[in-house]
């Protein structure tokens, strides 16, 4: 984060604040935007202030009124419910002076929402904190459901499409940019031996027989906010929602939560499937979720987090290939690092894919 802490109160100064602000600080750990808390004079955290990663969100007009959309949408649904405690249960993005959902400085852009007193988010999870995610995820689903088609744009166009993540894979591997493609042979080889069995989704759709839903598309653990009492507040990270196939909302989930290690663990003994939280998401989020799934999307919510992992090793893989160009890295090696934990995952998963479709089996009336 380049900016001063004048430059960075000065952006402050543009939106309709209530408080003096007297302190931002980098917060989180997104790979994507730039996230900064902010405290007032009164010692207390009021404001996250996020700078947008406009060369990925390349339509910030669309990515700032999808999230205009769905924060209304269920606020309303929340106030219809009687709900007392909206500013905790909802993102409450705050206006510029000039009554925009954005500021951009001539070079960057900005949006600013009320910091969620009293909350917490985790980068793991236990069984308990995983099933009330579970819940939470199929509400989100659930209340988005019936926002009508068109209303929502593609912020990133295909994002969670797996054919067209294999083409930039490959246009990666082509033009092996940094030089790096020897040194990623059997990874590469790995990738290519499951691509077919990857791309059911699309030929689905093609086929007529799977529909799109508004997902969220970033269901990772530390994108939902939980009280003191380990229930859940809200989901968080708007950027994402958007038209998509359902098992995106799971998989991602199983891929972040069921995770025994980290997303870019270097001990790869420590990564594998953690079955006990899989089955304590997958119990909540059946609970919510159930009502509107097809027993077909049943019983591909496991082949979801294989997918979503998948995806992630694809996408990872193709960033190192192209020499580090889209995730925030934290050393050179990172993405590779990233790479190989996440497949390692992916194999773990695969290794429990029966165990995992049996524990379905009794939702499948
Ligand atoms: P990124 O796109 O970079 O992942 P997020 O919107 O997920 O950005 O924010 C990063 C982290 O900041 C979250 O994991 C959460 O811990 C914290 N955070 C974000 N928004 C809020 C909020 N309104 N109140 C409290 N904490 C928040
Ligand atoms: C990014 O912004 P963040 O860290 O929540 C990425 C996700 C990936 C994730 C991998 C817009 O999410 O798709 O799954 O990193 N977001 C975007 O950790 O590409
Ligand atoms: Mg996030």
């Amino acid at each position: 984060m380049a900016k001063t802490k004048d430059k960075l109160l000065q952006i402050l100064d543009q939106f309709q604040l209530q408080d003096k602000v007297v302190s931002v600080e980098p917060f989180g750990n997104g790979h994507i935007n730039d996230t900064l808390k902010v405290t007032t004079d009164k010692g207390e955290a009021k404001y996250i202030l996020q700078r947008i990663n406009h060369h990925i969100f390349t339509n910030v007009d669309m990515l700032q009124n999808n999230i205009h959309v769905v924060t209304s949408h269920i606020r309303k649904k929340l106030e219809e419910q009687g709900e007392k405690d909206i500013d905790r249960k909802v993102l409450t993005f705050l206006p510029t002076k000039e009554g925009k959902n954005y500021y951009f400085d001539g070079d960057s852009y900005w949006r600013v929402c009320l910091f969620i007193p009293r909350s917490k988010s985790y980068e793991e999870v236990n069984t308990e904190l995983s099933y009330e995610a579970g819940k939470a995820f199929g509400n989100f689903q659930s209340m988005l459901a019936d926002i009508p088609e068109g209303k929502l744009g593609e912020t990133i166009p295909n994002f969670h499409n797996m054919e067209f993540r294999l083409q930039q894979f490959h246009e990666a591997v082509e033009a092996n940019a940094a030089g790096r493609l020897e040194e990623v042979k059997e990874l590469v080889d790995e990738i290519e031996k499951r691509a077919d069995a990857f791309c059911i989704q699309e030929q689905l759709y093609r086929d007529g027989k799977l529909k799109k839903r508004i997902n969220h598309c970033d269901t990772k653990v530390n994108n939902v906010m939980f009280d003191e009492d380990g229930k859940v507040l809200c989901v968080i990270d708007l950027d994402t929602v958007m038209p998509g196939f359902v098992l995106s909302d799971i998989g991602d989930f199983i891929r972040t939560g069921a995770n025994t290690g980290a997303e870019d663990d270097e001990n790869l003994d420590k990564v594998g499937v953690n079955m006990e939280i899989f089955k304590a998401y997958t119990r909540g989020y059946m609970e919510t979720a159930q009502s509107f799934l097809t027993p077909q999307e049943i019983s591909m919510l496991p082949y979801g987090g294989r997918l979503l992992t998948y995806m992630q090793t694809v996408r990872f893989l193709t960033d190192y290939i192209n020499g580090d160009t889209y995730y925030k890295i934290h050393h050179p090696m990172h993405n590779l690092q990233r790479t190989k934990a996440q497949f390692k995952l992916l194999r773990s998963l695969e290794e429990h894919a029966e165990e995992m479709d049996n524990f379905m089996k009794s939702y499948i009336k």
